[in-house]
């Protein structure tokens, strides 16, 4: 497993995050990605190097994945942010006012209060000083990741933070700014491939993952994840939800109640290996989150440490190359030792 890690992902640090009506300290912290690293170096799982930053293809892609306005808006945000008011430099800036339906989102307001809400759907991603820098860093993340699966790699990792699979083309949310794993996927298709499939394991359904590729028939995504009838981001992720135009049948939704175990988890994992196998893919992205932790503190499932070497053999029985790409996973302790388990366990 050769894995390319961010540099910049320590640039985004945001403080606080809104939780039943009050601001409390951020679960998503650079530490997660440090104690990752760390781990892999520990056991020696293969080579690891920091992805290049400078790559004229990037901008390229990213164009492919997300909205102009929507980059363009995030570029200068905290610039800004920053020019409200000279004390805005000390705290990041969250959104506050929404357009929903019946209100317009076609017209981009002069107003940063009201462009942070045409962009975002919830009051937990802070923006912050360094969260372009970091966002675009964990894009070159993946973009490195993925040409190496294009010449010749079985397996390659793209260690990350801020994680990317709630950001749709044209909106932030759920901790997540830019989707690495919908750039990972747009490289292996614009290098060759025809088909590519994404799986996404974290807890939450990766909602902006699906949003972007709902209507198209050369991704497929299936995502196992807690019912968003009681779990976040509660508006996407129910099994009915089977894609749209040339989409119609490349989207496959696995939700599980909240509490559920390996055991039954193994078998959603099953059933949407299979639907992938079927799509006969090229390649295969992974939505690697292990907020599926029994111990994570802000999600449901019960995963023990070595039901994750069982998830990393599983995925590599379908024989596809993959690029695994770095999404949440919040109980800091053991979040190394869980996501070496998912690549060792693909290794092997
Ligand atoms: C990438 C990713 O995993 N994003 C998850 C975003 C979840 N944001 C909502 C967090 C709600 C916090 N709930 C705290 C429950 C404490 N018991
Ligand atoms: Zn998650």
């Amino acid at each position: 497993m050769i894995t390319f890690f961010n540099p910049n992902h320590v640039a985004h640090a945001g403080q606080l995050e809104m939780y039943r009506g009050e601001l409390v300290p951020c679960f998503e912290v650079p530490s997660r990605a440090d104690r990752v690293l760390a781990e892999l170096e520990h056991r020696q799982l293969g080579s690891i190097q920091p992805a290049s930053l400078i790559d004229g293809s990037l901008r390229s892609v990213l164009e492919k994945v997300h909205s102009s306005r929507y980059l363009q808006f995030l570029e200068r945000a905290w610039g800004e942010w920053i020019k409200l008011a000279p004390e805005n430099s000390e705290r990041d800036a969250l959104p506050s006012v929404w357009s929903v339906r019946g209100m317009r989102s076609d017209r981009l307001p002069s107003n940063f209060a009201a462009r942070m809400g045409l962009f975002s759907f919830d009051m937990g991603t802070p923006l912050t000083a360094g969260t372009w820098q970091a966002a675009i860093g964990g894009a070159g993340c993946a973009l490195s990741a993925a040409n190496r699966l294009l010449a010749g790699e079985r397996g390659t990792f793209a260690l990350t933070r801020p994680p990317g699979h709630h950001a749709g083309a044209d909106f932030f949310g759920g901790y997540c700014f830019i989707n690495n794993a919908a750039v990972a996927a747009q490289v292996l298709l614009d290098g060759g491939m025809a088909r590519v499939a994404i799986l996404d394991i974290d807890y939450h359904h990766g909602n902006g993952t699906q949003a972007i590729f709902y209507r198209r028939s050369d991704v497929m995504f299936a995502s196992i994840h807690g019912d968003p009838s009681s779990e976040y981001p509660f508006f996407l992720g129910y099994a009915d939800e089977t894609g749209e135009g040339d989409g119609v049948g490349y989207n496959h939704n696995l939700p599980l109640p909240k509490g559920s175990d390996f055991d039954v988890w193994g078998q959603a994992l099953t059933e949407g290996l299979d639907s992938i196998f079927g799509f006969k893919p090229d390649g295969l992205v992974v939505s690697l989150g292990v907020d599926t932790f029994i111990d994570d503190p802000i999600s449901g499932f019960r995963f023990l440490e070595e039901d994750y070497l069982a998830v990393g053999r599983q995925i590599a029985n379908i024989g596809l190359p993959t690029v695994f790409v770095m999404e949440g996973g919040y109980a800091l302790e053991a979040i190394g030792r869980n996501v070496a388990n998912v690549l060792q366990g693909f290794d092997t």
